[in-house]
């Protein structure tokens, strides 16, 4: 939105979140104030037999002391009346990992490349939003393909984070066997 305002925001048209179903890299990010999700970032998104969206996430995170761990952590999300707009209720596999309730915009996808997600956590006075987080996600770990940087680029103008979002590394430091 050229003024900035969050409820000017675009969304996907008609997402699918059957299609939006799988494994999504995380290839860069905003963060928000606080504690976050640092790098190694990969979501696993799905849809349960009732309809509802559900996704695992999972990331190195520093917490408390400087103990440096990779958090599992669990979503479950709530429709709204667009299909592209969630309310995203998540926690940690652990208790002493974060809590939440964030919306879970998708602003633009291709369902089998790349994906731009939003969240505003606090609307300024004006409508602009004065917390959120964002992240650009890829289908490849090896992030984007040239092909979708064009329309990402565009993507993170429309949320007035263009010069905000740092890479996310892959390092294998969260990979399970
Ligand atoms: C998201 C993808 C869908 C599932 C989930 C996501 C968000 C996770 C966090 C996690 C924060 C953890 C912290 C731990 C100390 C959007 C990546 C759950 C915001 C800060």
């Amino acid at each position: 939105a050229q003024d900035c305002l969050v409820s000017n925001i675009p969304v996907k048209q008609d997402f699918d979140k059957y299609k939006f179903q799988g494994t999504w890299y995380a290839v860069a990010k905003k963060d928000p104030v606080g504690l976050f999700l640092l790098d190694n970032i990969v979501a696993t998104y799905k849809i349960e037999e009732d309809g509802t969206m559900t996704a695992s996430a999972i990331g190195r995170v520093i917490i408390l002391n400087n103990w440096e761990m990779c958090a599992n952590m669990f979503g479950t999300f709530e429709d709204t009346e667009d299909p592209a707009k969630f309310k995203l209720k998540y926690y940690g596999a652990a208790a002493y990992l974060q809590t939440g309730y964030d919306d879970h915009w998708v602003i633009d996808t291709d369902y089998e490349n790349y994906a731009v997600h939003y969240a505003c956590r606090e609307l300024d006075y004006d409508g602009t939003c004065l917390d959120g987080y964002s992240f650009i996600f890829s289908r490849h770990p090896e992030g984007l393909r040239p092909d979708d940087q064009k329309n990402v680029t565009a993507r993170k103008q429309d949320v007035c984070l263009l010069g905000k979002y740092r890479r996310v590394e892959h390092t294998g430091f969260c990979n399970t066997a």
